[in-house]
């Protein structure tokens, strides 16, 4: 199964751009929908360390995340995971998501879902294999049922001998909430 990578231009007009003028006065529903105006409601908090603590430094829309410079993936996963047909993923590199805030990552990155699952994707990772954060899946946004609406992915096809270690699997975050510079 071949693997392609390419690097798209910031801003794929997936959703439709009239609602960013959308007041943020309901953002209730935003991770229990896929509607449009979820592109103007927070999905992911951005964490940086400030001397011993966490701190908060960005809550990012779908619509800054895609006006990022963007990433595409085409790859399948190992087999623990329900999506094993390949697929093409969609996002900018976690590495990228970080630069944006201007949030220096030493040891690595910690992402965590919204069930409290985490896991820690190491510097190395970021510049080994340059995972990125998916938002869209063969095109389309993913539902909280279907493990989005961010996740975790790596280029599993590009690199064979992901598959064979378990820690790129537990690294695979889906329902991604939060990443925190570590
Ligand atoms: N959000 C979330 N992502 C997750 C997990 C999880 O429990 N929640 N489990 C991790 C682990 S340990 C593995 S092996 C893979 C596959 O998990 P699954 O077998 O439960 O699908 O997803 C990873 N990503
Ligand atoms: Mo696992």
């Amino acid at each position: 199964m071949t693997t392609r990578r390419t690097v798209l231009l910031a801003g794929a007009s997936v959703l439709p751009l009239a609602w960013s003028r959308t007041a943020r006065a309901d953002c209730r529903s935003t991770l229990l929908t896929q509607d449009a105006q979820a592109a103007a409601c927070p999905i992911l908090s951005l964490y940086g360390q400030d001397a011993q603590a966490r701190r908060l430094a960005a809550a990012l829309t779908l619509e800054q995340l895609r006006s990022l410079p963007q990433t595409g993936i085409r790859t399948s996963l190992p087999a623990n995971f329900q999506m094993r047909e390949s697929v093409h993923w969609q996002g900018p590199t976690l590495a990228e998501v970080l630069r944006s805030q201007d949030l220096r990552c030493d040891s690595g990155v910690y992402a965590e879902s919204l069930s409290g699952y985490g896991a820690l994707v190491p510097a190395t990772d970021l510049s080994r294999f340059d995972p990125i954060l998916a938002w869209l899946r063969n095109g389309k946004p993913m539902s909280v049922r279907g493990n989005g609406p961010l996740l975790v992915i790596y280029p599993f096809d590009d690199h064979p001998a992901l598959r064979e270690d378990i820690h790129y699997l537990q690294r695979t975050v889906w329902q991604v909430r939060s990443l925190t510079a570590l």
